[in-house]
């Protein structure tokens, strides 16, 4: 196992050469550059050096209420979800632990799962009857503000946020407390992600590529050779024509990427879809209409044509996807890095031969990958009703439970509290520095690979409220490298292929992030958004498959792009333009 992962990284950090994939244009490619905001910057004040936090210091920052402040909120179970005996949705493990951490304590006014969540709290915001502390996405999120319903939460940032939470969202250039600030207030407590975690990585059966004696791909063109050996060279050895080639799903979304998303296909050929950039004559582009993405559709449509991609993947469900991959029926699909924990464990699990690499490929070997970047507070925005008497107290809480996650001993709490859905946790904010991801992966290659110490992976670690959670991941790493036979520690080695295998591909692959240049929402975006989506989702769909009633791609596009506009799009554009205008 060891082998395994120094000889991938190996080949993963050497430069590739003598490939398909050449003719290099970086002209189309955009850097990575922070993004512009539609409300005006906040008032944020400036974080104070972490040395001077003392003490009494953190006490200051770290107020548990006893007896515990009782407040309401709404929960979105998973559906069908049946809790262990004697626990409930407001008093079971998760919660137990939240308030422990915080002095909360959840009243759950509703909950609802799925879309009858989503639903339902879209009437509760336009009923105006608000809990005290609830999390929505970003639409809500303007909904709510422009009804006013929202408690400013400027000065209980200032005032109490700890240092430390302040430090990673400026490692984001603050961008995510930007999207929830409205006229320099701050409306919102954002999630902060870390760069990378959304990425689509290709994962793919090494036991396979060692079997058929399969050539290694270097580039995004690569991947057809392949895929054919995949399909055509029965690489599970039960003599029958049984597996497929590339897994994809019905998913471009360049800063919402899902898993089998072929998202990063886009963003490498130069298009980034549903994110909005500004061009270099300042005028504002959809990224799905970007004419880089054809060559991209060409491309995906030879692959289905030549029957590479599975004919029917327009109507999977993620269930379809994965049971594919954990059956041994497929070794070569989109997935974030994260998947370890799950489709690749699974697939182990179920047949022990079964070993795991993953890729970031670039569209030119010697180019550097471009991962599409999320929009910034694009999900779990913790928000206070206007009517709470003291809204501070979720300043406290979002506090201690990023303090609780560096104490010595979370690790094994979690594992215990990881009977219940982490649904059930009150508060889900917990803010990642921009690149705390990859500096972890990094840290745990190096030390399970010999070249630095456990101390080190301390020393090392850039970020103080990091280096206990670094640690662990490294020593997973370790167990997984040093072990004779790895699957012996299944937890280690889920951790372990994550981190070291799929973040450290894309980490070799010299990753750079393109981020939309507008992450609001514009009044014939709030109309006409949803109709738009499906059209966009439809006509990429249907060009991957050659569904185009005779025309060519480039045809096919043009005919989408100027419908698009038709419909709604160009009102759209040019309220983004405006907006991008006043920020110049
Ligand atoms: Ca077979």
């Amino acid at each position: 196992m060891m082998n395994r992962i120094i000889s991938i990284a190996l080949a993963l950090c050497l430069l590739l050469s003598m490939t398909a994939c050449t003719g290099v244009s970086r002209d189309d490619r955009s850097e990575y550059t922070p993004t512009q905001e539609p409300s005006s910057s906040p008032n944020v004040s400036e974080t104070e050096p972490a040395d001077d936090t003392n003490g009494e210091e953190e006490d200051r920052y770290l107020k548990v209420f006893d007896p515990p402040i009782i407040y309401t909120t709404v929960l979105a179970p998973p559906a069908g979800d049946v809790l262990p005996e004697g626990q409930t949705i407001e008093d079971n493990l998760r919660s137990r632990m939240f308030t422990r951490q915080t002095g909360l304590k959840p009243k759950v006014i509703w909950s609802a799962s799925g879309e009858a969540f989503t639903e339902k709290m879209n009437m509760t915001i336009a009923s105006g009857d608000i809990p005290d502390y609830f999390q929505v996405n970003y639409q809500q999120f303007e909904a709510l503000v422009k009804a006013d319903l929202l408690a400013d939460l400027t000065d209980a940032y200032n005032q109490i946020a700890h240092p430390d939470i302040k430090a990673i969202y400026e490692s984001a250039d603050n961008a995510d407390i930007k999207a929830v600030s409205k006229g320099g207030r701050i409306y919102g407590i954002p999630k902060a992600d870390g760069l990378g975690n959304m990425n689509p990585v290709l994962w793919v059966r090494k036991d396979w590529i060692d079997k058929l004696d399969a050539e290694e791909p270097k580039c995004i063109a690569d991947i057809a050779k392949l895929a054919e050996a995949f399909m055509k060279g029965d690489p599970d050895g039960n003599n029958v024509d049984d597996t497929d080639g590339l897994l994809i799903m019905p998913n471009y979304d360049s800063a919402n990427p899902g898993i089998g998303s072929v998202s990063d296909i886009f963003t490498n050929y130069g298009a980034t879809p549903n994110q909005w950039r500004v061009q270099e004559d300042g005028k504002v582009i959809y990224g799905s209409l970007m004419p880089q993405a054809v060559e991209a559709l060409e491309l995906l449509n030879g692959w289905y044509e030549q029957g590479l991609i599975p004919k029917d993947f327009a109507s999977w469900k993620e269930e379809t996807y994965k049971q594919k991959v954990t059956s041994g029926q497929a070794g070569l699909l989109f997935g974030m890095w994260w998947l370890s924990w799950s489709y690749m464990t699974d697939t182990v699990i179920n047949d022990p031969s079964a070993e795991w690499t993953a890729y970031a490929l670039p569209k030119e070997s010697e180019g550097n990958y471009i991962g599409g970047a999320p929009n910034p507070a694009s999900s779990n925005i913790g928000v206070v009703s206007k009517e709470y008497k003291d809204p501070s107290v979720f300043i406290y809480a979002l506090n201690n439970t990023y303090n609780a996650m560096q104490q010595p001993g979370y690790g094994a709490e979690m594992e215990e509290a990881a009977v219940v859905s982490n649904n059930y946790t009150p508060m889900t904010i917990f803010p990642l520095s921009a690149n705390a991801i990859f500096d972890c992966s990094v840290l745990a290659y190096r030390y399970a690979n010999g070249e630095i110490t456990r101390d080190q992976v301390v020393e090392l670690t850039p970020d103080l409220s990091q280096k206990e959670y670094n640690l662990m991941i490294a020593d997973c790493a370790k167990v997984v490298a040093d072990a004779e036979s790895s699957y012996d520690h299944m937890d280690d080695w889920s951790n372990s292929m994550g981190y070291t295998i799929g973040m450290m591909a894309m980490y070799n692959a010299n990753v750079e992030f393109v981020r939309s240049d507008y992450s609001g929402i514009t009044p014939t975006m709030e109309r006409r958004k949803t109709f738009l989506d499906k059209l966009e989702l439809d006509a990429y769909t249907k060009m991957i498959m050659g569904d185009t009633g005779g025309k060519s791609i480039q045809e096919y596009f043009d005919e989408f792009v100027a419908q698009y506009l038709d419909q709604g799009g160009q009102d759209i554009t040019n309220e983004v333009q405006e907006v991008v205008n006043a920020l110049r």
